[in-house]
């Protein structure tokens, strides 16, 4: 799981923090150590009106006077004279090229302070060059468009404060996490088994659950996830065997009923799913069932007919609880289905699927601040126990190990 995700951000925090790293050591260095010019490096400089080497401090200052910050200063027999930059050396009127050994001082930069005061600001290129690398990881990774946007212009402005120059790794590594968490966090979170626990308490039961998403994406095998949940909490519950659509489904609901101990309430293919469902509930409540996990047929948004069909299913049994399932494979795809989805009816909650297969996984840092609704668990699996709650620190955790 996100192993994408975790190689592609680990390596562009630590390429960009290796580098800014070197380049503080190379500073630092100089500040408080004279570096040498080694014998290959050459140096311009004017030719004296007398030829005399000594000579050259005062008229190389006028001709090199517009120089960078990152040029040198060269402290030759107490002379101080400039080093223009190697690849970029000045071609003044009447200069020779020289081969000189001698003592550089290196100029205090910002990065300089920074090792004295250990803090650092990165400049707006810096940010802009780390932000970007990212951004194309994040893109590569599924990560919706909009979410990467959010999550870059939130990471630059808290990457634009001071930061510590002595653990630079650590602090763009923090940064990171914080942006995460703030987009992980968007949609309000739901913990449905505290919801189903505190309506059984209330005896507003059966609380009715309602499954559905496009074909294939795991709603049958998650509704025995729930059902094997909630059973290791001793809440009672039903199945509705209410996707009277595709070929076996009717068995593979009554396959995970039997495995769990559980009634399954069930017709004929072909029959009106609603009316399954309707039966369902009404068994429940005669055997004061607590929950009702009601399955439905497969569909795509795009289908009008089968989208017609749930919307009467969630007119008929009003269920409290709505879940789409959907599988984290689908990539950038899903965002736009349960938008699409939850045009016709309300969407409570996401389970994203097959995360254990999804080598990317930008979807389970995306899908809630993308879809404005909050994802309740991850399938990881295909038995009874490979579903965890979603946890934004547990994802970072796994992007970015500390
Ligand atoms: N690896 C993995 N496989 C899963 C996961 N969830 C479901 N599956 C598998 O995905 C396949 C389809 O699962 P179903 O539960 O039948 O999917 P469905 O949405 O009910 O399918 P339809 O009813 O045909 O629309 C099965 O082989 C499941 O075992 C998961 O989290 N990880
Ligand atoms: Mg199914």
């Amino acid at each position: 799981m996100f192993d994408g995700l975790r190689k592609k951000f680990q390596n562009a925090v630590k390429l960009f923090s290796d580098r800014e790293e070197k380049k503080l050591e190379e500073n630092s260095s100089g500040d408080s150590v004279s570096g040498t010019i080694t014998d290959s490096e050459s140096i311009t400089t004017p030719k004296s009106p007398n030829n005399s080497e000594d000579s050259i401090s005062g008229n190389h200052k006028d001709t090199v006077s517009n120089i960078s910050s990152q040029d040198s200063e060269i402290v030759r027999n107490g002379i101080t004279s400039r080093k223009p930059p190697i690849e970029n050396a000045i071609q003044a009127p009447q200069q020779e090229k020289k081969q000189i050994n001698s003592k550089v001082k290196i100029k205090l930069s910002t990065k300089i302070k920074g090792t004295i005061f250990n803090k650092v600001r990165l400049s707006d290129s810096e940010i802009n060059g780390f932000a970007e690398d990212l951004k194309v990881s994040m893109l590569e990774s599924d990560v919706s468009y909009d979410t990467t946007e959010e999550f870059i212009s939130d990471l630059k402005k808290k990457l634009s404060t001071e930061i510590n120059a002595k653990d630079i790794k650590s602090a763009l590594f923090d940064s990171v996490r914080a942006s995460l968490l703030d987009i992980m966090s968007k949609a309000h979170p739901i913990n449905i088994m505290d919801g189903i626990e505190k309506k059984i308490k209330e005896r507003e039961i059966p609380v009715k659950i309602l499954f559905l998403g496009p074909n294939g994406t795991g709603k049958t095998t998650t509704i025995g996830k729930i059902g094997y949940m909630l059973k290791s909490k001793g809440i009672s519950m039903a199945f509705s065997a209410s996707d009277t659509f595709r070929a076996a489904a009717i068995e593979q609901t009554e396959h995970h009923a039997n495995a769990l101990n559980v009634p399954v309430i069930k017709s004929v293919y072909g029959a009106d799913p609603s009316s399954v469902a309707f039966d369902a509930i009404a068994y429940a409540t005669a055997h004061n069932i607590e929950v009702v996990l009601i399955d439905s047929a497969g569909r795509q948004e795009t289908n009008r007919n089968l989208i017609g069909e749930i919307q009467k299913m969630a007119r008929v049994i009003k269920p409290d609880i709505v879940i789409y399932v959907g599988e984290s494979t689908s990539g950038n795809a899903i965002a736009e289905q349960i938008r699409e989805f939850s045009k016709f009816i309300r969407i409570d909650g996401i389970i994203l699927t097959k995360l254990d297969c999804d080598a990317k996984g930008g979807n389970a840092i995306s899908i809630t601040s993308t879809t404005g609704i909050p994802v309740l668990y991850f399938g990881i699996g295909e038995s009874y126990k490979d579903l965890i709650p979603y946890d934004p620190k547990m994802i970072i955790d796994a992007i970015l190990p500390n």
